[in-house]
């Protein structure tokens, strides 16, 4: 696997008034924004050519790109945000899309798909059933990955946001997951890097071309990591983690 291109859009004022249930506190604007710069430079040292596009203040969550589309080898799929105050961001990245994409799919409503619960392994895709991807969603979405030659399944989530908030692939049969995931028979066959408690959020680790991008502030997961071979770089994302946010989350990558 080799991802060229990222898509990310900066965070706007409104981020202040985002989802969340983490109970950290009001992100710092001019801090996200800083934060974000960095986020996108590191991209760019992985080997990606960046897409950046404005904030946008009607949309408080809206730089969390990752939820409003599924990219794969074969087509991109918008999805259908499960919180309806995010629903109206797929506008912009569709349009964004169609300058790369021929084959563009929709998710149509009354059913839901945020693609953050989405985690491709090759041309397998784990999709979380989550209080945002609801099961018509869920099979919407195989039912296309099945039409360009690719598979889907299910995963069952309970204390977390997202499938990807706790669980994310290093290639390599190499997963890293939350307490929750360990025993789950679907992942049996891969190796596991197993995050404690206390390190939950940074279990959104994010591989990019061998390399991999790791929350700072989380010694063990880090360790894990490099342990296990990787070179990895590590980004502050504190104001985003404060929106239940992670390094996924931030980018659109193809
Ligand atoms: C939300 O609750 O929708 C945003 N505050 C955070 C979205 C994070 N996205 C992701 O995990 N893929």
């Amino acid at each position: 696997m080799k991802f060229i291109k990222a898509i990310v859009k900066q965070p706007c004022e409104n981020m202040v008034n985002g989802l969340t249930t983490a109970n950290l506190g009001i992100p710092d604007y001019n801090l996200a924004m800083e934060q974000h710069d960095k986020y996108v430079e590191a991209l760019i040292s992985c080997g990606l050519e960046v897409s950046i596009l404005p904030p946008d203040n009607d949309y408080p969550d809206s730089t969390f790109v990752e939820d409003t589309a599924l990219l794969t080898p074969e087509c991109a799929i918008i999805t259908m945000p499960g919180d309806p105050s995010r629903r109206g961001e797929t506008k912009s990245i569709h349009n964004v899309l169609s300058n790369f994409y021929d084959n563009i799919e929709q998710i149509e409503r009354p059913k839901a798909v945020d693609a953050g619960d989405i985690m491709m392994v090759d041309k397998h895709f784990y999709i979380g059933l989550s209080d945002r991807t609801n099961i018509e969603g869920a099979n919407q979405v195989i039912t296309i990955l099945n039409k360009y030659g690719m598979s889907g399944s299910t995963i069952d989530i309970k204390n977390m946001l997202h499938l990807k908030s706790g669980v994310n692939y290093l290639e390599n049969n190499t997963i890293v997951a939350t307490e929750e995931l360990w025993d789950h028979p679907d992942f049996e066959k891969f190796d596991i890097l197993k995050v404690d408690k206390d390190e939950a959020y940074a279990a959104n680790c994010l591989w990019l071309n061998e390399k991999i991008i790791v929350a700072d502030g989380f010694p063990k997961v880090k360790e894990l990591v490099v342990n296990k071979g990787y070179e990895i770089i590590t980004l502050c994302v504190s104001e985003f983690e404060k929106l239940d946010g992670g390094l996924s989350c931030l980018s659109l990558r193809f």
